[in-house]
């Protein structure tokens, strides 16, 4: 059995503790993936004081030189791609495709780091004396901690250590304990492309102590994290407390819209990967159906005819459409929200029931769930369920579309399919989200653009693209003044 170790000041290490946990394959309980160390408060100290000393020596390193190391990394995981996607697929259960996305997203990101070594831009401006330049440069913060999710377990981490390491900073991981493996693979291609030690260090362990951890050390400058918005908020709270810079993504509640003109074996195509796709557990997965009346009965019978025929199992097995949900707990928590649905009154269409039988029975799979004549005050329609949920609204207007869309507490991504011009261009303006797709589903995001939401999902900040880099680093104004005298700003006047 594989035993991964926690990787600190450049030496792979058991945790203080002595104790570990097991990472288990949820498409199948009885494979073991990997043992993880069950680290303690200390190692995370130990982590953020490698990370701390190395501040200074990384910082020098001329980004573009730091950029180099990355595009290294980078290589190693177009290298290992199908291997990589192949050990996520056995610690996470979503299919292969997705997988290989999610290294390649990974790879994206590392590229585009890369490419960033080179500009890293900042910008100048004039001085309103003479003989005076005013100018700005982006600075790294210092230490950087970095909580990320089981769902996309290299894309994320990615998202938070390529920027942050090529902008000078230095890290320290802490990947969700269901999917520890794939980020220590991450790590791992950094090590081998000659990241010096104690740049980037990885914790594994529970939530309440690593995370809380990283939080409460006041070397930790900077805290990035990817998950729920009630975990957001704890660590909000703490951070806030320390004056730490935080940058949170948690949930989502994303619509799609179908209208009249819409083509609709497209929209049937863009919400069953959105809805259905990673088993729907994706931050930006569409759980929220929003059908024109005049569409409704037609779509309905389009959508459940295609959701009987999808296949759900091994997601190693190629021909698979959906694996498992991630774990025990979670199947759980699903199911309590189906649960829930039904006794609020709307009305379930198809699913609603963990699957059992061959070749079920050693896995947490779900299936497929549609539910009918939701109301928009629902907790089905209101809460993130991170499951195969899809709650269905019929609506008499596009206005009416938009109001249902927009009464939710999150707004990270959304979708329209119409082909009424007019309608797409009013969705765009309309729709209270961090991003919008016009005929497109609502998961999908390319790596260079700016990725994140607004109300509930975050707090304004931006992952992706170049976006990204305003987290992680802070800027210095510069004033040079050759004029070989005293001249004071906002009181002299410049005079020809
Ligand atoms: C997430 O679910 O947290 O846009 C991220 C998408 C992916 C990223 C999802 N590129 O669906």
């Amino acid at each position: 059995m594989k035993v991964y170790k926690n990787y600190i000041g450049g030496e792979w290490v058991e945790a203080s503790t002595g104790e570990t946990f097991e990472n288990r394959n949820p498409a199948n309980w009885d494979e073991v993936v990997g043992v993880f160390q069950k680290s303690g408060k200390e190692d995370v100290y130990r982590a953020v004081e490698a990370a701390k000393k190395m501040y200074p020596h990384w910082k020098r390193v001329p980004a573009p030189k730091r950029a180099e190391i990355l595009r290294r990394a980078t290589e190693i995981l177009v290298e290992r791609k199908e291997e990589l996607a192949r050990l996520m697929t056995r610690e996470m259960g979503k299919i292969l495709p997705e997988t290989r996305g999610d290294v390649q997203e990974a790879i994206d990101t590392g590229f585009y780091a890369f490419g960033e070594g080179r500009r890293l831009f900042s910008f100048n401006t004039p001085s309103e004396l003479p003989n005076k330049f005013a100018l700005t440069f982006r600075r790294p913060i210092g230490v950087v901690g970095a909580i990320t999710p089981w769902n996309f377990p290299m894309a994320i981490p990615s998202w938070k250590i390529f920027p942050a390491l090529l902008a000078g900073n230095t890290v320290v991981l802490k990947p969700a304990s269901d999917t520890p493996a794939s980020s220590a693979e991450l790590v791992k291609a950094l090590e081998e492309a000659g990241l010096p030690g104690g740049v980037l260090n990885y914790v594994t362990g529970p939530g309440s102590i690593v995370g809380e951890a990283l939080l409460e050390n006041p070397d930790v400058r900077v805290i990035t994290f990817t998950g729920s918005s009630e975990v957001g908020s704890r660590i909000a709270e703490v951070a806030g407390k320390h004056l730490k810079k935080v940058s949170l993504e948690l949930g989502g509640k994303n619509p799609q819209i179908v209208m009249p003109s819409a083509d609709l074996e497209l929209a049937l195509d863009g919400v069953v990967w959105g809805a259905f796709g990673t088993t729907g557990q994706r931050c930006t997965a569409t759980s929220r159906l929003i059908l024109h009346e005049d569409i409704y009965d037609q779509f309905i019978e389009m959508l459940v005819e295609r959701v009987k025929n999808l296949k759900i199992g091994d997601p190693l097995d190629e021909s698979t459409d959906m694996g498992p949900v991630i774990n025990e707990k979670q199947r759980q928590n699903i199911h309590r929200y189906v649960e829930i649905g039904k006794k609020e009154g709307a009305r379930l269409l198809i699913g609603g029931h963990p699957l059992t039988g061959e070749p079920y029975d050693k896995g947490w799979f779900y299936a497929p769930t549609i539910f009918v004549d939701v109301e928009p005050h629902m907790t089905i329609a209101q809460e993130e369920i991170f499951g195969p949920v899809l709650a269905v609204f019929k609506v008499k207007s596009l206005e009416e579309a938009f109001e249902v869309a927009n009464n939710v507490q999150y707004g990270l991504s959304s979708s329209i399919y119409t082909r009424n011009l007019l309608e797409a261009m009013k969705a765009i303006e309309e729709l209270e989200a961090g991003i919008t797709y016009i005929n497109a589903p609502t998961i999908g995001a390319e790596t260079h653009l700016p990725f994140g939401g607004i109300k509930k999902t975050g707090n304004g900040h931006r992952e992706g693209g170049w976006t990204v880099y305003e987290i992680f680093t802070e800027w210095k104004t510069v004033y040079i003044d050759f004029s070989g005298t005293l001249q004071r700003a906002q009181i002299d006047t410049w005079e020809e």
